[in-house]
């Protein structure tokens, strides 16, 4: 199964090429939810956050839910300290990534070596409070797609400072003059912490460039029913951004790009 999906052996395994398809999950009897954590250097975060998550899951879905890591080879040494704790955490798989980068094509590797019917994905840096997890999974009862949300459901932008919140609200006015059917049915199209049905995606080929994945699949995927969840983001306290001067420009592109997608669609 590992050699057909193009994963080497060994504790870590190496991440999938080819084209970015979620396949239809291959187990019998497959867990609940499949979670992904991307990581780049996110060695001072992922002991504390991968223990916060587990305690939020088992509570939630005991025995029924995978954490996925994947880690672009960080020069920090995350990924070895995350393979260190798969021994005592069974639920766990670390993946190391060497030959692509970028945030939202790891979030869908992840999914594409997972086994779950839910697939989701949150950031490692405690931005997103692992807390959250079981309110979403509640959500995902009656939805395709449950997304945490800073703009709506009680959420908020918390303790960030003016410049983000004045990027973050330039994206949104773009998103919403480009690609309108996405940013009038959710909050907040640009949150990176989100659960998806894999029926929704599965067989879809998604195009992501840069940060964002969640306008992807709702562009792409067939997600009917949303759910979000308000929730409070934090400013990072430890280990560095990985935002850096690019990534504007692949959110406009990317929005181009979904924008004529969105369009051949449109009935
Ligand atoms: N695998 C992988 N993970 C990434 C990449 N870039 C960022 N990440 C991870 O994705 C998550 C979000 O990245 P951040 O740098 O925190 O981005 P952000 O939350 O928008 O920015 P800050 O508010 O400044 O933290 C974190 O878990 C990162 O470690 C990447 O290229 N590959
Ligand atoms: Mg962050």
């Amino acid at each position: 199964m590992l050699a057909q999906q193009g994963i080497e052996s060994g504790v870590v395994g190496a991440a999938m090429t080819g084209p970015l398809i979620v396949a239809p999950t291959g187990d019998p009897d497959p867990p609940a939810l499949s979670l992904v954590v991307p990581t780049l250097k996110e060695r001072e975060n992922i002991v504390d956050f991968l223990a916060e998550v587990r305690r939020a899951l088992d509570a939630a879905l005991p025995g029924r839910y995978e954490v996925i890591v994947v880690d672009d080879d960080s020069p920090d040494g995350t990924c070895e300290v995350a393979a260190g704790l798969m021994d005592g955490f069974p639920e766990l798989r670390v993946v190391r990534r060497r030959n692509e980068g970028g945030l939202a094509v790891a979030v869908i590797r992840g999914w594409q070596l997972s086994r779950g019917e839910m697939l989701g994905t949150i950031n490692a840096d405690f931005q997103h409070p692992p807390a959250v997890l079981p309110r979403m999974i509640e959500r995902m009862a009656e939805a395709d797609l449950v997304v945490a949300t800073r703009h709506g459901d009680g959420g908020s932008l918390g303790d960030w400072g003016p410049v983000r919140r004045f990027s973050s609200w330039g994206a949104s006015c773009i998103g919403r003059m480009l690609l309108p059917p996405v940013f009038a049915r959710v909050s907040d199209p640009l949150s990176g912490c989100y659960f998806v049905r894999r029926q929704a995606i599965q067989g879809v080929e998604l195009k992501p460039l840069g940060y964002k994945s969640l306008m992807e699949v709702m562009v792409r995927g067939d997600v009917r029913r949303i759910r979000e969840c308000g929730y409070e983001m934090r400013k990072r306290s430890r280990g560095q951004s990985k935002v850096h001067a690019l990534h504007p420009l692949q959110y406009v592109r990317h929005v181009w790009r979904l924008r004529a997608a969105a369009r051949k669609r449109a009935p």
